[in-house]
Formats: structure tokens, C-alpha cells, sequence
């Protein structure tokens, strides 16, 4: 069923507390960790407690879990010190575009000069 946790997901198992991470932000229904091969001297991973494949499914189902995803990033960026200097929130979807984990995630980027456009 759309939401339910997955098996074979190694966020679900985040999620879950099966499998370790550096938690940095909860809520109700996201949780932020660290991202296991920085990408910037701040890189987490904001995601929905439920599982779906990726941000535009999740958008679909549950706007608001959306919409919390987006505000956790938020905050976890001013957690952070990144409010004034300056953050990015990437969703990688599908794997042309880089996505390897297929549950929901937004990249919180920040702590160095991010070019635009990405690579
Ligand atoms: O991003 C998936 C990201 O997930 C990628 O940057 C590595 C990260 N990752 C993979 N395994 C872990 C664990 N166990 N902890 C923390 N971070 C992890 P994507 O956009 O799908 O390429």
C-alpha cells in the first residue's frame, strides 16, 4: 500500500531505527541524518517517514508530508548556520538525474559555494 514501509528500503530501515544514521531533525513525519558521503561540509538528507519512491510521488499522495519535507530542510539549514550564507534543497529523481535511493529524499546542501547550474 502507498506509504507503507518497505522491506527492502534502506530508509524505511532508517526510519525505523534498524539501521544506524546521525539523526540532526525529526517530526512527526520526516527525519533528517547525515548524509554518508558529504557532498558539502552541511549535507542532510530530509525525508518522509513514509515510504514513496520520490519527491513527486510523495507530492501526489501527501501534499503536506511535502510541504513538512521542505520546512524541516528549512530548519535544519538554520540549524546549521545557513540561513544567511545560503542553502540548496536538491531532489535527485529517477536515476538519469542521480537518484539511487527510491524512498523520498531531499539533499540539504550547504557550507560552500554551490555553482548553478549543478552537475
Ligand atoms: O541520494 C542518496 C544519498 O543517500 C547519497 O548521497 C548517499 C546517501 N546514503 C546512502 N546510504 C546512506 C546511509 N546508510 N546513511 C546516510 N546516507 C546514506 P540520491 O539522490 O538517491 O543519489
Amino acid at each position: 500500500m502507498a506509504g507503507e514501509p518497505q522491506a527492502d528500503c534502506l530508509f524505511c530501515k532508517i526510519v525505523a531505527g534498524d539501521v544506524p544514521a546521525t539523526l540532526v531533525h525529526e517530526t512527526e513525519t520526516t527525519v533528517a541524518f547525515r548524509d554518508i558521503n558529504p557532498q558539502a561540509p552541511t549535507h542532510v538528507l530530509v525525508i518522509p517517514r513514509a515510504h514513496y519512491a520520490d519527491a513527486a510521488a510523495l507530492a501526489g499522495a501527501d501534499p503536506a508530508v511535502a510541504a513538512d519535507i521542505v520546512r524541516a530542510a528549512g530548519l535544519v539549514a538554520e540549524q546549521e548556520g545557513a540561513t544567511d550564507s545560503g542553502y540548496r534543497i536538491v531532489f535527485n529523481t529517477g536515476a538519469g538525474a542521480g537518484q539511487t535511493v527510491f524512498h523520498a529524499h531531499a539533499h540539504v546542501l550547504a557550507g560552500r559555494g554551490l555553482n548553478w547550474p549543478p552537475g
